[in-house]
């Protein structure tokens, strides 16, 4: 019954367009004039607009654009101004974080300097527009859960590059701005600390982002299932339920023996996705700080078997080198 396998909108009701909701005093105006677009009603609402922007907006746009400039132009600056170049090694370019001798300190510019300034105004807009989240729930009565999960992410990036580098003692433990550059880090990283698989914390952050995959796909697939019984309508189905609630829930019965409600599928969501970067940020938190090589760690504790003894005994390589940190 392929007419059923309905993976697009297909059906646009448009009418007159919505302003959205009087706002009270101490808010600013909405910008923009609403309009209606078919393609994007194809993938989501197909009115655009009009958007709050407001002072936190503006001032989370100001700082995310201006670190991403600097950090543009750095990359620009290190291929001799040359935009060729720039957009032939534009996923090979970085900037980079101050090196190890300079610790926690202000280095020059072209030192690090730059990259500290830019990493300052990417934390500070990301802040800003955690703020706005949460106000402009809180002025629409809603409750803060999408804040709440930004949070977990913002969290993970503050380990990533603030919290665990200022506990280490130094900046040139953070991660450098570059799209391979930073897959270089992740890999690095992994490899100075013993092979982060023996990390806890990393296997628990995989088991949630698998996990998250695996009840979208469970979640979507069975809303889309039900919709021609009105399932998609979630809000009434969690208040009323209805025959496209009763059979979903009875298809998750019939197949697994148990099934969540409508309510608690977005709850079971929602602490899946957020656990991803909460659990993670405790992983990357430990390494370096508590504990230096995860494969000597897993040995200890038994959960890796150390080589055989013909080998010569396993110590942490980074002990063998002289002043590296
Ligand atoms: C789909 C929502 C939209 C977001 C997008 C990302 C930028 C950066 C700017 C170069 C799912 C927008 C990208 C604004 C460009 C400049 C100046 C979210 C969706 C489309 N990573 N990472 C990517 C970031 C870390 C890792 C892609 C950011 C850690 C691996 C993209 C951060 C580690 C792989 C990207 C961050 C790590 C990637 C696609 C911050 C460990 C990939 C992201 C701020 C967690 C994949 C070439 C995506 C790839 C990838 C952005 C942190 C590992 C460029 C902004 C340090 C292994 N990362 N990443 O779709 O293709 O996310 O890389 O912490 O394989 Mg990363
Ligand atoms: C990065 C949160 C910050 C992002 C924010 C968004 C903007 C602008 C713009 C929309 C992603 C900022 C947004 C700036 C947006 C627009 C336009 C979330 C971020 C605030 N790993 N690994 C994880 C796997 C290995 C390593 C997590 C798998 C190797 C390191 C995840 C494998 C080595 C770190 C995960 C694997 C290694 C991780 C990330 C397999 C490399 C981390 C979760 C199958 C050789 C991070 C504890 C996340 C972590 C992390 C998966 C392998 C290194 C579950 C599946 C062994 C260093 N790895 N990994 O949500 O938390 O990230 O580790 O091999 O730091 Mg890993």
């Amino acid at each position: 019954m392929a007419y059923y396998q309905n993976l697009f909108t297909q059906v646009q009701p448009v009418g007159y367009v919505s302003e959205g909701v009087p706002l009270g005093p101490r808010n600013s105006p909405r910008t923009g004039v609403p309009s209606v677009n078919h393609l994007l009603g194809r993938l989501g609402n197909a009115q655009i607009g009009p958007i709050y922007l407001g002072g936190l907006g503006l001032a989370s746009l100001m700082c995310g654009l201006l670190s991403f400039w600097i950090i543009g132009f750095n990359m620009l600056a290190s291929v001799q101004w040359d935009p060729v170049q720039f957009v032939r090694m534009l996923f090979w370019l970085a900037l980079e974080p101050p090196a190890p001798q300079y610790g926690l300190s202000l280095p020059p510019l072209n030192q690090g300097g730059w990259w500290l300034m830019a990493g300052f105004f990417l934390t500070l807009s990301l802040l800003l527009w955690w703020t706005r989240m949460y106000t402009r729930a809180r002025a629409l009565g809603l409750g803060t859960h999408v804040a709440w999960a930004f949070a977990a992410a913002i969290w993970l990036f503050l380990v990533l590059g603030f919290i665990r580098p200022v506990l280490m003692g130094s900046w040139a433990e953070a991660v450098p701005f570059g799209i391979f550059p930073h897959l270089d880090w992740t890999a690095a990283f992994s490899l100075r600390y013993g092979n982060l698989f023996y990390n806890p914390f990393h296997a628990l952050s995989i088991a949630f982002l698998y996990g998250s995959a695996l009840l979208f796909a469970m979640h979507g697939g069975t809303i889309l299932a039900v919709t021609r019984f009105g399932g998609e309508r979630e809000i009434e189905q969690i208040v009323d339920r209805g025959t496209a609630s009763e059979r979903a829930a009875l298809f998750w019965r019939w197949t697994m023996g148990f099934n969540a409600t409508m309510e608690s599928i977005h709850r079971w969501a929602w602490w899946f996705a957020v656990l991803c970067p909460l659990t993670g940020g405790i992983g990357i938190l430990l390494t370096g700080t508590v504990v230096d090589n995860w494969y000597l760690w897993a040995v200890k504790h038994g959960v890796a078997v150390s080589y055989p003894v013909v080998f010569p005994t396993v110590i942490d390589p980074s002990t063998l080198i002289q002043g590296v940190k």
